[in-house]
């Protein structure tokens, strides 16, 4: 499908449209818009991707903290859908850092060629569905008005960064950043007094290092962090030789995966309950040694069921009271609630900085933080002077970079009004009244709960194969049909209220935006959603109006 082509099949139907005209817009050039660019054009098609930022790797783009790093081994959180590429790029460490991976992308768009076809510092602004045209009509910050037949919101899950509404923010005189807006040219942070709100995963892996620069740290913690070592090291060549030997191989072991991650790591198939109280132990003991998200998956109950969660929480919590010298602060480091029903963070040398003599610790979830001032922050009882403060304090997750566009469907409904009290979508892809409009890793997929990067290679994949069947069958648009969002949502909440992931106020649920309706909003169970919407296709899109 060419340009040629759209336009002589938008000039046959009802008039005229300006004339950048392309098969598909996309949204973002992260791993999701960058693949999606790649892909499209593989198989013929015009595509227009459009880009905030000065060049690509969305998440990996704007956060730029000390210690920022992904969660996911680096053997595993990168794109399988090129043996050449998968072979040539050498990985450092266990897991990533944020520049590795920056360079990664940036490695894949020259690779591929991709910035041709990126505008750069460019917000989609507005997009609307005109119903004559079958076409969506896309505004930009240059002012432009780009058209294509198919729109594809590739922003990922979590670009929209939330700074607390607290009194102050103006008057204050130093320094204010937020970890996932990181300036690109970096902070220098010796010889300053540094305060920092939040102890999510970005707080847990600034912490450290910006302890490590500055001269004095105060940590503003509202809810006390789960967090299990990383044991983030340099990759050995002879492992990554090995899994390099047989790389297919290992892709399809963790596709088969809940998490599409960790198939030589998860062995165990048994529940908390069925073990010896020494054997509990032992086991947790050596997932704690190993490191990483996986802890969790020591047995397959720890999510599910409070009496076998419990065990897990107790042994962090004994081991957060032999790391922290002092007693106080042991005790406001610990937490209380379910173990992984805030997304669990790995770490390094969390729980040890606190016995720093540079580091303080200040609880805010009982004494909350009042105002901003000139020189610090006020609570109840106490004033704090620093001059940077660092907003470590997350996102307006999955659906905070939809709704930020205005985008209109059939019949002028906006998306705003559609998910007013909650995301409502047909297999996380598509939404009824939206025509022809796919989001990758939107709400109702898998997404955070998995490897990220192959779940985007999965939707990239039946997005495009989608578009390209539509073209081979002379359908125009595809819309979801409302019972089929019904079915998906009820779905996808049956699903999560089977685990322990809706007992704590976390950004899976948007608890963490005032306002913000609570909904579960990622599904459980990446094999079982991946057949589902491979069944979809092969039924020639059920679920779908095809016109
Ligand atoms: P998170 O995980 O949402 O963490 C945000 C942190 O900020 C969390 O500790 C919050 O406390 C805290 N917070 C938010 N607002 C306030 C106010 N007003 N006062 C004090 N503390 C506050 O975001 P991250 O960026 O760390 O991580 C997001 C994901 O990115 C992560 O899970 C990885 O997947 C990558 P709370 O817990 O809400 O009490």
């Amino acid at each position: 499908m060419s340009v040629d082509s759209l336009d002589i099949s938008l000039h046959s139907s009802a008039g005229r449209v300006e004339s950048t005209d392309v098969d598909v817009v996309v949204v973002g050039a992260g791993f999701a818009g960058m693949y999606m660019l790649h892909r499209l054009r593989e198989m013929g098609y015009s595509v227009q991707v459009f880009e905030a930022g000065t060049d690509v790797g969305g998440t990996w783009y704007w956060n730029r903290y000390p210690g920022a790093r992904c969660d996911v081994e680096s053997l595993e959180y990168s794109y399988s859908f090129d043996e050449k590429l998968q072979q040539e790029w050498e990985w450092t460490e266990r897991y990533s850092s944020q520049p590795e991976i920056l360079s990664y992308a940036n490695h894949v768009a020259d690779r591929f060629d991709l910035r041709r076809d990126i505008r750069f510092e460019t917000r989609v602004e507005s997009a609307a569905f005109d119903e004559d045209e079958n076409a969506w009509f896309v505004r930009t910050s240059d002012k432009a008005l780009t058209v294509g037949r198919f729109f594809v919101m590739a922003t990922g899950c979590l670009s929209s960064a939330t700074t607390p509404d607290i009194k102050g923010k103006d008057e204050f005189s130093g320094t204010m950043a937020h970890t996932g807006r990181w300036p690109k040219e970096g902070l220098d942070l010796k010889g300053k007094r540094v305060g920092v709100i939040g102890t999510g995963s970005s707080g847990v892996q600034a912490i450290p290092v910006i302890a490590a620069q500055c001269d004095e740290l105060i940590v503003f913690q509202r809810t006390p962090q789960y967090t299990v070592p990383a044991r983030n090291a340099g990759l050995d060549d002879d492992r990554q030789n090995e899994i390099k030997s047989r790389y297919a191989d290992f892709r399809a072991a963790n596709f088969a995966m809940p998490q599409a991650l960790g198939s030589e790591v998860s062995k165990y198939n048994d529940s908390i309950h069925d073990v010896s109280e020494e054997e509990r132990r032992e086991r947790l003991q050596e997932a704690w040694d190993l490191g990483g998200t996986l802890f969790l998956a020591s047995f397959t109950d720890v999510l599910l069921d409070e009496s076998a969660n419990v065990h897990a929480q107790d042994f962090v919590r004994e081991k957060i009271s032999e790391i922290v010298s002092d007693p106080e602060t042991a005790s406001k480091l610990t937490p209380e609630h379910i173990i992984g029903c805030k997304r669990l963070v790995i770490d390094t040398d969390y729980f040890e900085t606190f016995n720093r003599p540079n580091v303080r610790l200040v609880d805010v979830g009982n004494e909350p933080i009042q105002r901003i001032t000139e020189s610090g922050l006020s609570t109840k009882s106490e004033d704090f002077e620093f001059d940077v403060l660092v907003f470590a304090t997350g996102f307006d997750a999955m659906t905070g970079s939809i709704l930020r566009v205005d985008i209109t469907g059939r019949a002028g409904t906006t998306i705003q009004e559609k998910w007013s009290a909650g995301p409502r979508t047909y297999l996380g892809l598509t939404v009824p009244g939206f025509p022809n409009m796919f989001t990758v890793s939107g709400p109702g997929s898998p997404s955070v709960l998995t490897n990220m990067i192959i779940s985007i290679e999965q939707h990239v994949e039946w997005i495009s194969d989608c578009i390209s069947w539509l073209d081979e069958h002379q359908y125009s648009t595809i819309e979801a049909k409302t019972e089929a969002e019904q079915a998906w949502v009820d779905h996808v909440n049956a699903k999560a209220e089977r685990t322990l992931f809706p007992s704590c106020n976390s950004w899976y649920l948007g608890a963490n935006v005032p306002g913000k309706t609570r909904v579960f909003m990622p599904l459980l169970g990446f094999p079982g959603y991946v057949r589902r919407c491979d069944q979809v296709a092969e039924n020639n899109y059920e679920g779908f109006v095809l016109q």
